[in-house]
């Protein structure tokens, strides 16, 4: 698996809006590579100048412990800062995605500007210029996870974490972020093999999106978790390291490039207009560009001891 390079980029996207300016800031002591600082935050009027220092990764999992399951222990850095969950030996990362609610803090205090998002239709997705991730189209409230927000904000998120906390905040790898999946399960889902009973532990397309989606023409399967679009980030049952919605509910965006393509990143987990069993798997990937916003994809941070 390839890892992102440690060099700047700078980009312009068309019809994208994005207000973040980074620099490069010293690679912490107790870390490897180095990451982001937001610094001031100006609003672009017609396109998005984008600055971002990628993470140097290592792309090693450590291979799970004999002994299972493992304490855990949850904290947060401060106040309004995500639950974290300590697997001792392995890494410290998010609870469930980074919810609405935590992501309005980041926006409000870097005076975020982020604007279109390509939406769910009748049948297929479309671009939405008007829309973000305060109007993805549906209703949320500010306990369901942030959708409409690509790459470079969640890595923006991360850093600006960093900042605040003094402790390295990222994305996972694909390899970090399936390993938390399976949670030292070797099953095809973190529940076991069979998919027949995904309403139980997933947020998926199932009865309820049926209803709501008649003119998809995919199968999509007959059980009910309850919900057409997202769910609040803890609804569903936490897998064996107490991570909830590590399947279904949203694509979780990680730090990982896409076969070598660093303007291209993997994300996991599938989410709630997903019907096929294979895109929940533990160890399942996709791709896309790191500027796609989607009303599918969210994110969840992972942060260095
Ligand atoms: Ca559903």
């Amino acid at each position: 698996m390839s890892v992102r390079p440690q060099s700047w980029f700078l980009q312009t996207f068309g019809k994208c809006r994005t207000a973040v300016r980074a620099r490069p800031i010293e690679p912490p002591a107790y870390g490897i590579g180095s990451g982001l600082r937001l610094r001031g935050h100006k609003r672009v009027a017609a396109t998005v100048v984008l600055a971002a220092l990628p993470l140097l990764l290592p792309t090693f999992v450590k291979p799970a412990p004999a002994q299972s399951p493992p304490a855990l222990r949850e904290f947060r850095d401060c106040a309004d800062c995500p639950v974290m969950v300590e697997i001792p030996g392995r890494m410290v990362i998010g609870k469930y995605p980074i919810t609405r609610g935590e992501f309005r803090v980041f926006a409000q205090a870097t005076d975020l500007v982020s604007e279109g998002c390509t939406l769910r239709g009748e049948q297929k997705r479309s671009l939405v210029a008007e829309a973000n991730w305060l109007a993805p189209g549906f209703e949320q409230t500010d306990d369901h996870p942030v959708i409409c927000v690509n790459w470079l904000e969640a890595t923006a998120y991360a850093d600006w974490l960093t900042e605040r906390t003094g402790r390295l905040y990222r994305l996972p790898t694909f390899e970090e972020s399936s390993a938390a999946a399976a949670a030292g399960t070797k099953t095809a889902f973190w529940w076991g093999e069979e998919f027949d009973n995904a309403c139980a532990h997933a947020n998926i397309a199932d009865a309820q999106f049926r209803k709501a989606y008649p003119k998809d023409e995919r199968k999509i399967p007959g059980c009910d978790d309850g919900y057409v679009h997202t769910s609040p980030v803890t609804t569903f049952p936490a897998n064996e390291w107490g991570l909830h919605d590590m399947a279904g509910n949203v694509w979780n965006w990680t730090n990982s490039c896409l076969k070598g393509d660093c303007s291209n990143a993997i994300f996991r987990g599938a989410g709630w207009d997903v019907p096929f069993s294979k895109l929940f798997r533990s160890d399942y990937s996709f791709g896309d560009r790191i500027v796609l916003r989607n009303d599918v994809i969210g994110f969840r941070v992972l942060r260095e001891d």
